[in-house]
């Protein structure tokens, strides 16, 4: 699915990622969706490319960089990367919603990068957050999953039956709730959300956005990512 081209020769779009960064998943599985081509730049969070932050000073991934004639503008937020990928190509239509469906979607992402996703890095890391136990923080993640158990009691997926934009935003984070304590999760009452998981963890586009490639240095030779 990917080849090695010379840099020279490309004006893709450089996507500065992290393999298990949630936000970067996401990202990378709504390129995929698209069939967007880039150049992927794998990145260590701990000694970020100075490249990267000269385009966006504060420092998470992903951040794309598009260039535009002798100009380039880049989106530094997971969910404008998404929405740019959906807007240059969308063949399964995930953008004809009702204006409904917008607003739970809209509502759902919210949460997750809010609340849940705040409840979550308290379940990950307790010992950072010692005025609680970790059950305290499973908790207050749970209020999340049961929405999307219900949401997915209505339809295969959160917003309709079919896969959206909503359900890649949100599963990357779902994921890593889940592997915190994978067999709590299983045996938990949530079987819609279990599915749903396992669903989008073993689909072709979820393989192919968590292939490995080392840490970019300007001397490698480009990584393209081609439909
Ligand atoms: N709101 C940003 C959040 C991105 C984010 O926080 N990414 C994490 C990695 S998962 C990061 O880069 N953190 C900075 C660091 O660890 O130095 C987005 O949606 O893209």
């Amino acid at each position: 699915m990917y080849s090695k081209l010379r840099y020279q020769y490309m004006y893709l779009p450089i996507l500065y990622s992290f393999r298990r960064c949630p936000y970067a998943i996401r990202a990378r599985m709504a390129l995929a969706y698209a069939d967007v081509s880039y150049e992927l730049r794998e990145v260590s969070l701990k000694s970020k490319p100075k490249e990267m932050l000269d385009i966006s000073p504060k420092g998470t991934t992903p951040v794309m960089q598009i260039f535009a004639g002798q100009d380039f503008i880049v989106l530094e937020e997971s969910l404008d990367i998404m929405h740019w990928a959906l807007d240059q190509n969308d063949p399964l239509n995930w953008n004809n919603l009702s204006d409904r469906s917008v607003t739970i979607a809209k509502q759902l992402i919210n949460t997750n990068d809010r609340e849940f996703k705040q409840s979550l890095d308290h379940y990950k890391y307790p010992n950072r957050f010692p005025e609680n136990p970790q059950e305290f923080y499973r908790q207050q993640a749970e209020e999340f999953l049961q929405v999307l158990e219900l949401q997915l009691q209505q339809n295969n997926f959160l917003i309709c039956d079919r896969q959206n934009l909503a359900d890649i935003a949100i599963f990357p984070f779902v994921r890593q709730f889940a592997y915190v304590n994978i067999d709590w999760f299983n045996s938990s009452p949530y079987p819609k959300l279990q599915q749903w998981l396992q669903w989008h963890e073993t689909s072709p586009m979820f393989e192919l956005v968590m292939q490995k490639f080392p840490v970019w240095t300007p001397s490698q030779t480009a990584i393209a990512i081609t439909p």
